[in-house]
């Protein structure tokens, strides 16, 4: 599935690794990024011998360091509009994978490259990733829903600093921060991150699927409406084999062998 100028996609037992690989200009997102990786999260939505995905940027000194700039400055109202509109897609189709998305930020996440990875379900951080919505500096606000999830994750009046000001963090000040769930030394982010892959596929994977769409859905619904959306959602796991298998396994005192269905 590597047939992108822009990215690449790698398969490892059933974890997706998808880089980001602009590096001559620290992965920063063009069109042409955005549009493959439209193309390729679609098909990794439909893809069984992905279970997991691991998104990080090519080389030591970046994540993504933004939508591209250069590419940007020169658009019309309209076209940035239509830019920012797609973008939000792509991100909301990331956020939206059944599989789960561990952000694996090896070092600058400004602007979209912070959005991207606030898009995923979890983001570890190398001790020396920095993060920041920078936008004000280049007379912007974030296009690609920073302005929406970075409170959401970390409260308003913390986002607000950061986004008014455009200050970048660190890793460590990201992590008191509530941004990041992990701060882990650079030779070891890829590693750790692969890790935890396993260790959730090991899991029930429909449980796990079934957990991220509760949390997702119910995050934009009432706290009632949220509750009758889980009971649903746990009702469905008693229809499957996987429920079956793990808790007999529980009865029988023995390791689940989970079959994801
Ligand atoms: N876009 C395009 N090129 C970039 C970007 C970027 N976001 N970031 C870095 N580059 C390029 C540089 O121009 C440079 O290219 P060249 O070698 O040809 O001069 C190369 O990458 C290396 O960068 P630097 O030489 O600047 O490396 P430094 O180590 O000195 O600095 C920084 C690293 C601090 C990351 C610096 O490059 C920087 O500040 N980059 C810009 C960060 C930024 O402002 N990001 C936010 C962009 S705006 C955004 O993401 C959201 C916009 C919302 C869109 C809404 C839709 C319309």
């Amino acid at each position: 599935m590597s047939q992108y100028n822009n990215l690449v996609f790698e398969k490892n037992d059933c974890i997706g690794v998808l880089t980001i690989n602009r590096p001559k200009v620290l992965n920063a997102l063009n069109r042409e990024t955005m549009t493959e990786l439209k193309d390729l999260v679609e098909k990794i939505a439909f893809d069984k011998d992905v279970a997991v995905v691991v998104i990080t940027g090519s080389g030591d000194k970046s994540f993504v360091a933004g939508a591209d700039i250069s590419e940007m400055r020169n658009m019309s109202a309209l076209d940035a509009r239509e830019w920012g509109k797609f973008s939000q897609a792509v991100f909301n189709s990331i956020e939206n994978l059944p599989q789960p998305v561990i952000a694996a930020v090896n070092g600058y996440a400004l602007g979209g490259g912070c959005e991207l990875a606030m898009s995923c379900d979890i983001r570890l951080a190398s001790e020396k990733a920095k993060f920041g919505q920078p936008e004000v500096l280049l007379g912007v606000v974030p296009g690609f829903a920073g302005t929406q999830r970075l409170p959401r994750l970390i409260g308003k009046g913390r986002a607000k600093e950061l986004l008014f000001t455009g200050d970048q963090i660190g890793a460590e000040e990201a992590y008191r921060l509530g941004l990041v769930n992990r701060v882990v030394p650079a030779d070891q982010l890829v590693t750790v991150a692969m890790e935890m892959a396993k260790k959730i596929m090991s899991r029930g994977p429909v449980a796990v699927q079934l957990c991220k769409a509760a949390v997702n859905e119910g995050l934009d619904m009432d706290f009632e409406s949220g509750q009758a959306y889980e009971a649903e959602v746990f009702g469905l796991c008693f229809a499957t084999a996987d429920q079956k298998e793990g808790m007999t396994a529980f009865v029988e005192k023995r390791k689940a062998q989970f079959l994801g269905k």
